[in-house]
């Protein structure tokens, strides 16, 4: 009786829960170059909540969507001989980066580049196509898309590299901020949600915005036996700060986010990691090719980071969900749908996709 009646409040739990989030990472990166209006487009037109902007600045101060500053890897400017020059070294978070960097172009010569597809094994038909466009394109096409549509279709931008970028004398925090404002979006009702995988900005916006605000938490590398090699938030590094994000996600440092962010944002193997099968010292390679990729791995339990993020308040927004059988683990049989299954069972309130339509459509089957 009292096992029915357990039962039966776990059913009501789940169906009062309001769906996932689904955020078309970087637009529908795995069908269209990341950060074009077409990618964010077919994300929309797919099915997602909230479409994703990475924000790195111009030499002259105007904030447009890249994953990073470095543009060599996803824009065809190393085939424009008036930029030759322009190739450089530069430290980022601590790291040597050889290329083209967008605070070294103005946005008229952003302009004249193009977007490309940054990985070898996605569709590269599209290269050379879109231009590269600023937040502020992104966010009136988000308007242009709610109102066609008559479904909010929210923004969820990200601050990359806030630290290089201030000290670069191109802060992004409060164009961010005045772009947001100026679109009428001043609070937790907004359709907006600010990420970073630093502390100290968060914390900082917090101060000065009532939108709301997800810390995203990073890792190294899953290592065989399926425990997290942690790095740290960069501002952490700068300040001799020696918490790493696993810091974070313990009981204590999620008390603390809760005390600043509506939501984490964590890297997925923080709520299911994988292993690998080892013999001889060796892992096996499980589907034969030749590689050792996520696919030969296995899933192991979920963590605890799901409960005690919602144990404080936060919301849990997991990323990033790809189709190739590369990023699946072998326990998923190649079918990313069994893999947003198993997230969404761990009670997650959202994730970060490359191809909403797979998202959307696992959603509907929960
Ligand atoms: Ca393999």
């Amino acid at each position: 009786m009292l096992r029915s009646v357990l039962f039966a409040a776990a059913v009501f739990a789940v169906a009062a829960s309001a769906d996932p989030l689904i955020f078309g990472h970087r637009g529908a990166a795995g069908y269209r170059p990341e950060h074009t209006i077409a990618g964010y487009k077919l994300a929309i037109a797919m099915g997602a909540d909230f479409i994703e902007p990475d924000l790195v600045s111009t030499k002259d101060g105007v904030l447009i969507v890249r994953h990073e500053p470095n543009i060599t890897e996803t824009t065809d400017v190393a085939t424009h001989p008036e930029f030759a020059a322009r190739k450089t070294t530069k430290t980022i978070d601590g790291e040597a980066q050889t290329g083209w960097f967008a605070d070294d172009f103005t946005l008229a010569e952003i302009k004249t580049l193009r977007a490309k597809e940054r990985l070898p094994f996605r569709d590269h038909s599209y290269d050379g196509q879109f231009e590269i466009v600023t937040f502020q394109q992104v966010i009136d096409l988000a308007k242009a898309e709610s109102a066609a549509r008559g479904r909010v279709i929210g923004v969820i931008p990200e601050t990359k590299h806030p630290s290089y970028f201030r000290a670069e004398g191109l802060p992004l925090e409060e164009k961010m901020l005045a772009a947001l404002n100026a679109a009428g979006w001043h609070d937790e009702t907004a359709p907006v949600i600010i990420q970073s995988f630093e502390v100290g900005n968060l914390k900082r916006l917090h101060a000065v915005t009532r939108l709301r605000l997800i810390q995203l938490t990073d890792g190294i590398a899953v290592r065989p036996d399926g425990s997290i090699d942690y790095n740290q938030p960069y501002d952490f590094v700068l300040a001799g700060d020696k918490r790493t994000y696993g810091d974070l996600l313990t009981p204590k440092g999620l008390a603390e986010i809760a005390t600043y962010a509506w939501a984490i944002g964590p890297w997925k193997r923080a709520i299911i990691s994988v292993r690998n099968i080892i013999k001889d010292g060796q892992p096996v390679d499980l589907d034969g090719d030749g590689k050792i990729t996520e696919a030969d791995t296995v899933s192991l339990p979920p963590s605890h980071v799901v409960a005690d993020a919602h144990a404080v308040g936060l919301k849990v927004m997991p990323f990033t969900f790809r189709n190739e059988c590369v990023f699946l683990a072998s326990d998923y049989g190649c079918d990313p749908l069994k893999e947003y299954q198993a997230f969404f069972a761990t009670g997650v309130d959202g994730l970060f996709s490359d191809s909403a339509d797979k998202a959307v459509a696992a959603r509907s089957t929960r």
